[in-house]
């Protein structure tokens, strides 16, 4: 299948990340890519250099002006390999428009320590989102069923208005509403954590189903969504599925809940479908907490194969970087 790799995306390398009150090595590291990239340059994959450009129209449809336009123009304040990271968060915020100091506004866009800028951050996270952009037009556009966008930054943690979880821009989301131009869409999140961001682009709106299989987010990040009884709202209401799995969850403890939720995306009657797929699933995961095995992940791809729809794969997360190219072969193969 056609991979769309993105050249500059070691220009974004978060120096840490603050957790416990710590700085702990950040996770989310451009070896993970190159390491993917090493394990594909051995299949019969095609890598495919990014050559397209996420309209605005696109980005506007899933983010607010105002962060995007945040975004834009905090980034390039910063000098080179300058990085900053929030310390307070917009409890009890008012209108956006109050906020003028940067850092003030930097907390109002963020919700965690995990997410920093730089002034490259904006400039690759775009050429993350556009990869995924590339994948969906060429699905649509093309005579070919299915692409994947080895996106980094990830993006299923990115939400209309804000950044976290080492996500600026929704890459899924980007996808996903390119897709509803043309017909019903399923987004489906199999990366360890909950796909807040894209539960949340979508949560009103019937015309695309978001389903999402995840650590309970009581035990893991993060944390304040993700939970069974959250289902949508508005037009929306129904069409947002979350199944949180325990610790330790094997791979036929996975899979039941995989054909669960695929149950769902064909009774919803999905045109499209966007996965979200993450490795952190995997049971040598430094920040996971489930079992499942590299051999498992081409069984759960033939399983998602199985609603033969025209497909885009994201990549999202997953952090035992030697690890990363084997588990990212190894689904893609059961495509
Ligand atoms: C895309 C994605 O998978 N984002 C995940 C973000 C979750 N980050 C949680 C990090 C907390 C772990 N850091 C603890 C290190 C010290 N043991
Ligand atoms: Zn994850």
């Amino acid at each position: 299948m056609r991979v769309i790799i993105t050249p500059n995306h070691q220009e974004h390398q978060s120096p840490y990340e603050i957790w416990n009150g710590e700085q702990t090595p950040h996770q989310e590291i451009p070896a993970r890519v190159e390491n993917i990239i090493a394990a594909l340059k051995n299949t019969h994959h095609e890598l495919v250099e990014l050559e397209q450009k996420v309209p605005m129209r696109i980005l506007r449809a899933i983010h607010s002006s105002r962060y995007l336009s945040f975004l834009s123009d905090f980034c390039p304040t910063l000098s080179d390999g300058e990085y900053k990271y929030p310390s307070v968060f917009a409890l009890h915020a008012q209108t956006e428009d109050r906020y003028k100091y940067p850092l003030t506004r930097l907390g109002f866009y963020s919700f965690d320590m995990y997410t920093p800028l730089s002034n490259a951050t904006f400039r690759v996270a775009l050429d993350s989102a556009s990869a995924a952009y590339q994948a969906a037009f060429e699905v649509k556009n093309r005579a070919q069923k299915v692409a994947f966008a080895l996106c980094r930054p990830p993006g299923h943690h990115a939400e209309p208005n804000q950044m976290g979880g080492y996500c600026y821009l929704n890459n899924a989301a980007v996808a996903a509403q390119f897709f509803s131009q043309f017909g019903k869409v399923a987004t489906l999140d199999v990366d360890f954590h909950h796909g807040n961001g894209t539960q949340h682009i979508f949560y009103e709106r019937e015309d695309v189903l978001t389903v999402s299989l995840h650590a309970d987010p009581d035990w893991k990040f993060p944390h304040f969504s993700g939970y069974a009884d959250e289902k949508g709202a508005g037009d929306g209401d129904g069409f947002n599925l979350n199944i949180p799995l325990q610790q330790g969850t094997t791979n036929s403890q996975y899979q039941r809940s995989l054909v669960k939720a695929l149950t769902r995306i064909k009774e919803f009657g999905a045109e499209y479908l966007v996965v979200s797929f993450g490795a952190d699933t995997h049971a040598d995961d430094p920040i996971g907490g489930f079992a499942l095995t590299t051999k498992y992940f081409t069984k759960m791809a033939k399983t998602i194969a199985e609603l033969e729809l025209p497909t885009v794969i994201v990549m999202e997360g997953g952090y035992n970087t030697s690890k990363l190219g084997d588990n990212v072969v190894s689904f893609l193969s059961g495509f």
